[in-house]
């Protein structure tokens, strides 16, 4: 088996475990957690030096290949392990990729921090310990990236696509969905970007995803 996916899938990690189960790839789960200290252990430094989940780690005949940053362990997952016939998640034509790498690093730069914001202080946390007010102005922030992202995929309904690429699931929709998924407990803001919120809706029940959030 020449991939393997560090990473519990309650984590970052749940991207390439995501983008690798579409894909029907084998692949090798190293279920490493982030909580009590394996990711500070040397040996796994020496693959992240960052000491952070997720890690792919691709052996291939001209020598291994390690990726970090769940993003890009998405992207490389789909570009590398996948085909760009038109009918998987892999981007198919230059504007596919340019959707799929352009809302990866916008779902990271506009609104991951507090879209983890939101999940924390709304859902994850125990209630003692939220702060609502947090969670309030991170989903105020968010607003404006959602609107981004409604009126995108308005245009999309236009053109008869029904997805951030094209009209299929594809990598651009695993990467920024996954994102976006922590900020559903906003329900204010999700009534207010009904496409958005529908098609998060329909990205986290594809059974990869359900797959990929039970490997553990
Ligand atoms: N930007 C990085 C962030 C990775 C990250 O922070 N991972 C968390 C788990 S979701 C982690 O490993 N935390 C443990 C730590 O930082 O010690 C990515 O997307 O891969």
């Amino acid at each position: 088996m020449t991939l393997s996916i560090h990473g519990i899938a309650a984590s970052r990690a749940l991207r390439p475990l995501w983008a690798a189960t579409e894909l029907g790839l084998s692949f090798n789960h190293v279920p490493t957690p982030y909580q009590g200290g394996a990711t500070r252990m040397p040996e796994f430094l020496a693959l992240n030096p960052n000491g952070h989940i997720p890690v792919v780690v691709d052996a291939r005949p001209e020598g291994e290949v390690v990726v970090w940053e769940s993003m890009a362990c998405a992207l490389y997952i789909a570009r590398h392990h996948g085909v760009g016939d038109g009918a998987s998640i892999t981007p198919a034509t230059p504007r596919e990729d340019a959707e799929a790498l352009r809302w990866s690093f916008w779902a990271v730069n506009e609104a991951e921090a507090d879209a983890l914001t939101v999940l924390m202080h709304r859902m994850v946390m125990p209630a003692e310990r939220r702060k609502p007010e947090l969670a309030l102005v991170a989903a105020k922030r968010l607003a404006v990236p959602l609107r981004v992202i409604e009126q995108h995929l308005q245009q999309q309904h236009t053109r008869g696509e029904r997805h951030l690429a094209a009209d299929r699931f594809t990598v651009a929709d695993l990467c920024a969905a996954s994102v976006l998924n922590w900020a559903r407990p906003a329900r204010e803001l999700m009534a207010a970007h009904p496409l958005t919120h529908d098609w998060i809706r329909r990205c986290i029940e594809r059974p990869a995803h359900l797959a990929a959030k039970a490997l553990g």
